[in-house]
């Protein structure tokens, strides 16, 4: 059996990926760059410097700005997307979120966060979760971000699991690669073009209970 569930946030947990869509558009618009939903695609599970550097490089920009402007360019995208997480509460919860978490919980298996974002500590306690999980992996303090292995190798680390055995859960593609990097078992969440055929995918959260995870574990080894 699998020891350690990872998680990631956005778009896994909540659907906060719709909010870093808009605070990046929003961001876009102003310096002239307009996004689009297929764009936002490849920022997904990307810090916030690699998707400012690739929302410039969209617009042919990348060489418009000093390291000091592109520093206060993803400061305000953060403000803006601040402003927009303010009124999240434990509603916003993806539905069978909690009642994975209180199963696992139930059954001795730990729990991580997994989340390239700095923001993962305040968005948890928003909605009511931070007590669910063991360990947070701090993404300030690791050298490469999805889809290299690092959060994830982080995670399964501050749990006191080897990343192999456990079960890593993503909503991007630079999330499942990062997760097969770092010898976890990757499950989606999304659509097969998104994600890959070659991995577990789900829909959507309601089909994340501990049943289905055993049995994909069970097909994994
Ligand atoms: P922040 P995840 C990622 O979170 C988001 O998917 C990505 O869009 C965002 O740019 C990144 O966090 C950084 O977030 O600006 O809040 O530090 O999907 O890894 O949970
Ligand atoms: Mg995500």
């Amino acid at each position: 059996m699998f020891k350690g569930v990872l998680f990631d946030l956005d778009g896994v947990i909540t659907d906060t990926a719709e909010f870093h869509y808009r605070a990046w558009k929003k961001l876009g618009e102003e310096i002239g760059i307009s996004i689009d939903r297929t764009f936002n695609e490849q920022l997904k599970g990307v810090s916030r410097e690699d998707s400012l550097a690739l929302l410039l490089a969209y617009g042919h920009k990348e060489n418009d700005y000093s390291k000091e402007e592109f520093t206060t360019l993803a400061k305000q995208k953060n403000e803006y997307y601040l402003e927009m997480i303010q009124e999240i509460t434990p509603k916003d919860v993806f539905p069978g979120i909690v009642e994975l978490l209180t199963e696992l919980k139930e059954a001795g298996i730990k729990i991580a966060l997994a989340s390239a974002s700095k923001n993962g500590p305040l968005l948890l306690s928003k909605m009511a979760l931070t007590s669910y999980f063991d360990a947070i992996a701090d993404p300030a303090k690791v050298a490469k971000g999805k889809p290299a292995p690092d959060i994830f190798l982080l995670a399964a680390k501050e749990i006191d699991e080897e990343a192999s055995d456990c079960i890593g859960i993503e909503d991007a593609k630079a999330g499942i690669q990062a997760i097969i990097a770092s010898g976890a078992y990757p499950v989606g969440v999304g659509r097969k073009e998104d994600l890959g055929e070659d991995v577990p995918i789900v829909a959507d959260t309601t089909s994340l209970t501990l049943d289905f995870l055993k049995q994909v574990w069970r097909k994994n080894v």
